[in-house]
């Protein structure tokens, strides 16, 4: 089974679908965010859904109340998982977990991008570990830092490590899964590519020829 989820950022229905119909054979799944659902509704969750199961990623980071109404609306349109920020504490990450159901969650631990290194990176430990402790599905871990990868690897258990930061943002697919993460998020690469096919087919591909 393929280990690539396709960040599908694009901003309009049709460009979306036609992206998902052409990779979803080299997809697990896509994950979805505010660009795309901002600009076509929740229904987009269901349609995708159909082709290849669908991660809501809209980094939820509230009280657990409100935390339970949103991923009780992404379960409603079909979602398979959501992406939750850990931040904000156990009651709201318990609150997703049990709202989620037969749904994944899955919690950010440290962020790809340069500015997580000014807060978030400080506390990714604790994260990690407040994210087994609320039996969350999985956590999001950055492929630009391969080195924090076999870290974070080691104190997350069975939890599973879903890594961002590939292409892009300079990360390498094969790195990040050598260095422990089990799925690989590629985004601009394949979306902004001129064959969202090949390039998803590739990327399988690396991702297949990581060594352990
Ligand atoms: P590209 O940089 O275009 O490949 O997209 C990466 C995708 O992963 C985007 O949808 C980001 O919002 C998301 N992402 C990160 O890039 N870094 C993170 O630390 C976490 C996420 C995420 O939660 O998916």
């Amino acid at each position: 089974m393929s280990r690539l989820i396709l960040a599908l950022d694009v901003m309009d229905r049709e460009t979306a679908l036609d992206i998902a119909e052409k990779t979803s054979k080299y997809l697990h799944s896509i994950k979805v965010g505010w660009p795309l659902i901002m600009n076509s509704g929740m229904e987009i969750v269901k349609e995708l859904s159909s082709l290849v199961p669908v991660i809501c990623d809209f980094k939820v980071a509230d009280i657990p109340n409100t935390t339970k109404l949103i991923v009780k609306t992404a379960r409603k349109f079909g979602a398979r998982g959501i992406i939750v920020h850990a931040f904000v504490g156990s009651d709201s990450l318990k609150a997703a977990v049990e709202e989620a159901k037969d749904m994944d969650v899955y919690v950010v631990t440290e962020m790809s991008h340069p500015g997580a290194l000014e807060f978030l990176q400080a506390h990714t430990d604790q994260m990690v570990k407040l994210a087994k402790e609320a039996g969350a599905h999985g956590i999001i871990a950055p492929a630009t830092r391969p080195e924090r990868l076999k870290k974070i690897r080691k104190i997350a258990g069975n939890l599973l490590i879903l890594s961002p930061g590939v292409g892009a943002q300079g990360g390498s697919a094969k790195k990040a899964i050598e260095a422990g993460a089990d799925y690989i998020i590629v985004g601009r690469t394949i979306y902004n590519s001129d064959n969202p096919e090949k390039k998803a087919k590739e990327i399988m591909n690396e991702i297949e020829e990581a060594v352990f």
